[in-house]
């Protein structure tokens, strides 16, 4: 039994917290799930900056919380949203057994994102982190239960993880590992583990610049795409170069080996998107533009010796991956051969984190 009633017959004073969280973008891809939102292999990211949610939650007492529903408002970007609502109660709902403080309340969610609606980068990670982050604070101004710093981390990524399982990883700076896994001690199908103190100074100075192929809504959801994970004859093999491509990927970002850090990120962003082409029944995310960067980026590299790589989420968009250093060659590089693929141009700049902050 939860401990986390509210005492009604005591006065509670109306309140909000407010979280600023980042997107990530995930090195070593998770593609495929089971039971409650868990892994079928671990995964790696970065944690970004400037692609971040801000949310506030408010809260007072309920007049009448005799029923077991969640009374919630949400505005996004300051306009009433029924259908992000609908979702985020659902999401409350199926937190009430271990929060059930949440059904005494008459909660408001106001959330906005940094990027516009419209840029088809995902947003999931930023805002169910935000909201995440926004609970565990509520939890602990009333039950003091997280004063932990590490125990709350450790809660709000369980809780983001259930609302999206990518969302888990952005609660932590730098970089992040979701899914157990012997490389890194503590890690947990559960949650994810910060991974900063790991690795090579240089990747804390690491851009990501977002290029937008297309802000279209996806054809295929990740939701749906995940699901057909579990029909894929590549599954079991897949799930397996996932574990391998992980260790070595970590190597790799312990010693600062840019080569190899770069081939297995390239090699894991086509995987994924093979994955989908061989799916049943089959789809593609990538556009021809994005297969036109790709090109690119590589000759680029064969041209420059410059350390850029690329990666996908699962999305049309290409995401440049490259050391802080080389960043007035590349953003001349995208300005003169690379915005002509771009959605009106569009590029969203972006680099590793410090992970989101509360405000
Ligand atoms: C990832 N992606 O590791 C992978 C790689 C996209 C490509 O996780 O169903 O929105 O909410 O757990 O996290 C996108 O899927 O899926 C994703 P749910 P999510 O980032």
């Amino acid at each position: 039994m939860s401990r986390l009633i509210l005492d009604s017959s005591q006065p509670l004073e109306p309140g909000s917290v407010l979280w600023r969280s980042p997107s990530n973008i995930a090195l070593i891809k998770y593609w495929g799930k089971h039971g409650i939102q868990l892994p079928r292999n671990p995964s790696l990211s970065f944690t970004l900056a400037a692609s971040c949610t801000d949310t506030q939650l408010s809260y007072e007492l309920r007049k009448d919380p005799s029923d077991n529903h969640i009374e919630l408002d949400f505005f996004f970007h300051e306009e009433e949203n029924e259908a992000f609502r609908q979702k985020i109660e659902a999401y409350l709902t199926s937190l009430l057994p271990d929060m059930p403080f949440l059904k005494q309340l008459k909660l408001t969610i106001r959330s906005g994102n940094s990027f516009p609606h419209s840029a088809g980068i995902a947003s999931s990670a930023s805002a169910m982190s935000a909201l995440a982050l926004c609970l565990c604070s509520l939890e602990d101004r009333f039950f003091g239960t997280l004063q932990d710093a590490e125990a709350f981390d450790q809660k709000a990524s369980i809780l983001a993880r259930l609302g999206s399982g990518s969302a888990c990883r952005s609660i932590f700076p730098h970089a992040a590992v979701w899914g157990a896994t012997q490389q890194v001690p503590g890690s947990s199908d559960e949650y994810a583990v910060p991974i900063g103190n790991q690795i090579h100074e240089m990747f804390k100075d690491f851009h990501d610049d977002i290029l937008i192929v297309s802000s279209e809504e996806k054809s295929v959801s990740s939701r749906a795409g995940h699901a057909l994970m579990e029909g894929n004859p590549y599954a079991e093999p897949r799930y397996a170069q996932a574990r391998t491509r992980l260790a070595q990927l970590l190597d790799a970002m312990r010693t600062g080996d840019l080569p190899a850090f770069g081939k297995i990120v390239e090699d894991e962003a086509l995987t994924l998107h093979a994955l989908m082409m061989c799916s049943n029944p089959s789809y593609t995310l990538m556009r021809p533009e994005s297969l036109a960067i790709i090109e690119k980026v590589r000759q680029y590299r064969a041209d420059t010796g410059h350390q850029v790589y690329f990666t996908l989420d699962a999305g049309p968009n290409v995401h440049l991956l490259y050391p802080g250093e080389l960043v007035v060659d590349v953003r001349k590089f995208i300005e003169d051969h690379l915005e002509e693929h771009c959605e009106g141009g569009h590029v969203q700049q972006d680099w590793v984190g410090e992970g989101p902050e509360e405000l």
